[in-house]
Formats: structure tokens, C-alpha cells, sequence
């Protein structure tokens, strides 16, 4: 058997909505930093039948079977036992997907030989989710259109601009509306919609020369209008969708006095109601001291950035 872990990630710019046809690709490119501190582990071995258990639960996962029939197409892979044990909330707007299906095609890549570079996997785990292509990478990772295919790639190391991640959990349980089926939604319903895609594409470049040069107030500023430009696309589409609770909105503001007091924060948020600031290095542990009191915020999670997905030795038994 073969054990694989793999990090959520965090978009500074957010991918919502895909092209029409197969190989589930964006319709946007999208900027994600990859967050230590929160893992996936999975482990994967030959078995007589496919099955997939989550947390101790073991259920049917339609987009596990359809990701496994398609690389059956390409691959001689036999009928595999998934156990897959996330260490924070699943299906919450962390990310459990993205972490999820990067460890799950890392783990397999191992166990059966095959064969595949890192970007293969990120191929791989794009078909399964497209977030997870930027979790196979650590640092700063992108998801955008190559020559002829979507690629992941690393754009600069975690090392080269430590920045830190606080993340205010206000609600633990999955959210109601998931994120394929909201975005599928925001495509064919909002009318802002042709708006989002074409103005992200000019947020992905400025984010990306921000990250390049280590603009921290241009990546702020990019990055929360990325994240209040998505919230609005939600709340355009029919029936709206709202993934804020009332602990989000008094995070934001924890977030906006702290840096108008001078701290270097800034906030985005994804489907779902967990706030995450992002820290200029040496501001993580005052910025989760002042979340943590932040009205209705139940813990606060910090991170650092961390590495793309990799294999790893047997982890001890639950
Ligand atoms: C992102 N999100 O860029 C955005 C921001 C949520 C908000 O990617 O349908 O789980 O499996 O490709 O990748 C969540 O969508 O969706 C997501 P599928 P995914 O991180």
C-alpha cells in the first residue's frame, strides 16, 4: 500500500465556473497559496472492489468512480480501497477537495508505478477536482491555460515569501450547496457572469506580478477583489447562493480594522463561511490573537505555506 498527504490551498485568485465539454477545465486561470497546517492523508492499496472511506465512513463517490474509470482508460489499475482522513472540517470551504484528489492521485501514482511527472498529476487531479491541480504544488501555485492543455505549476517557491495564514472557522459542518453544483449555477444564471470571467484573467496577471516582486499591498488588494467579486457572482445567481454567515462579516471587519491600525493582513474567503487572513511574515500570531476574539468565531487555525502533494510512510493507526 501506498500513503500520500496533500495540503488544501487558498486562491488569492478564485477559480468559479468551467468551460462546457470534458476534462473539467476553469474557465478562468486562478492564483492559489498552498496552507501546511491542515492535511490530508491517504492511502490507497490493490482490494477486489473500489471503495472509498472518508474519515471512518465509507460511502459511494461518484467523482472518485468517474476519475477512476478515466484513468483506467489510460492506465492498467486495478479495483483500489481508498481510506482518505482529513484533520480539519470536510466539504466546509477549506479546501478538502483540493487536498483530497491530490493526494488520492499522488497515492495511486506510488502504489501502482505509474509512472507519472507532477504535472501528469496535476492533469490528474484537475479531472477529479480543478482546485486540487494547484494542490500537487507547494508555495504559490497557478491553474491556467497552457499551449493546449489547463496546467498547474508552481509559481514560486514557499521559502521565497513565507507569508502566514490565519483561518476563523465559524461553522464546522458541510456546506448545502456544493461547489461544482453552485459554480454550475453562477454559469448559467448570473448575469455578471461574462463580467468575472474576463476580469479575472487581468487579476491573475496583476496577482502574479504581485507575488513576483512580493507586493504585498497589490497582492491585498487584488485578492480581496477577487474574493468580494465571487461572493457577488454567488449572490447574482438564482437562486442566490450565500456561503457567509454572520461570524463572517464580523471577521472581514476584524480583518479591515487591523490593517487600517497598519497590520499587513488581508482576507478571502471561499464557498463556504471560514474567513482566512493572509499575514505578511512575522504578523500570524497577533492577527490569530485578535480573530480568535472575533464574535462567533469558534477556533482559528494557523498556517504556513507548505508543500505539494508527496508520498509518506505509513502513518501510525488512528
Ligand atoms: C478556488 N473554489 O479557486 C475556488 C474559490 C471555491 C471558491 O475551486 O467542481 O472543489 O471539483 O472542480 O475545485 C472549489 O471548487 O470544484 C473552488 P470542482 P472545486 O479555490
Amino acid at each position: 500500500m501506498a500513503t500520500a498527504i496533500a495540503h488544501p490551498n487558498i486562491a488569492l485568485v478564485k477559480y468559479w465556473g468551467k468551460q462546457t465539454g470534458p476534462g473539467n477545465r476553469p474557465a478562468t486561470p486562478s492564483l492559489s497559496i498552498t496552507v501546511a497546517g491542515l492535511t490530508t492523508t491517504t492511502r490507497v492499496e490493490a482490494a477486489e472492489r473500489d471503495s472509498v472511506c472518508i474519515n471512518g465512513e465509507c460511502r459511494r463517490e461518484p467523482k472518485v468512480e468517474t476519475l477512476l474509470d478515466a484513468m483506467r482508460d489510460t492506465f492498467d489499475l486495478p479495483p483500489v480501497a481508498i481510506d482518505t482522513r482529513n484533520d480539519f472540517p470536510t466539504g466546509a470551504g477549506l479546501a478538502s477537495s483540493a487536498s483530497g484528489f491530490a493526494a488520492l492521485v499522488t497515492a495511486l501514482d506510488g502504489e501502482f508505478g505509474l509512472g507519472m511527472s507532477s504535472a501528469a498529476r496535476s492533469d490528474w487531479a484537475r479531472q477529479g477536482s480543478a482546485s486540487a491541480a494547484r494542490s500537487i504544488y507547494g508555495g504559490f501555485a497557478t491553474l491556467a491555460p497552457g499551449d493546449d492543455v489547463w496546467t498547474g505549476a508552481e509559481l514560486q517557491a514557499k521559502d521565497s515569501w513565507p507569508l502566514e495564514v490565519v483561518i476563523a472557522v465559524t461553522e464546522e459542518s458541510p456546506k448545502d450547496v456544493s461547489s461544482s453544483q453552485g459554480m454550475e449555477r453562477s454559469r448559467t444564471t448570473s448575469p455578471f457572469y461574462h463580467a468575472w470571467c474576463r476580469s479575472t484573467e487581468t487579476d491573475f496577471e496583476t496577482a502574479c506580478r504581485a507575488v513576483a516582486q512580493h507586493d504585498f499591498e497589490s497582492l491585498s488588494d487584488v485578492a480581496e477583489h477577487s474574493c468580494l467579486k465571487l461572493h457577488a457572482l454567488m449572490l447574482s445567481s438564482r437562486p442566490g447562493l450565500l456561503y457567509w454567515n454572520e461570524a463572517t462579516v464580523a471577521a472581514i471587519d476584524t480583518v479591515r480594522r487591523l490593517r487600517t491600525a497598519g497590520t499587513p493582513v488581508f482576507f478571502t474567503i471561499d464557498a463556504g463561511p471560514q474567513v482566512k487572513a493572509v499575514c505578511a511574515p512575522g504578523h500570524g500570531g497577533g492577527v490569530a490573537a485578535l480573530l480568535a476574539r472575533s464574535p462567533g468565531v469558534l477556533r482559528v487555525v494557523r498556517g504556513q505555506l507548505g508543500d505539494g502533494a508527496r508520498l509518506v510512510g505509513e502513518p501510525p493507526p488512528p
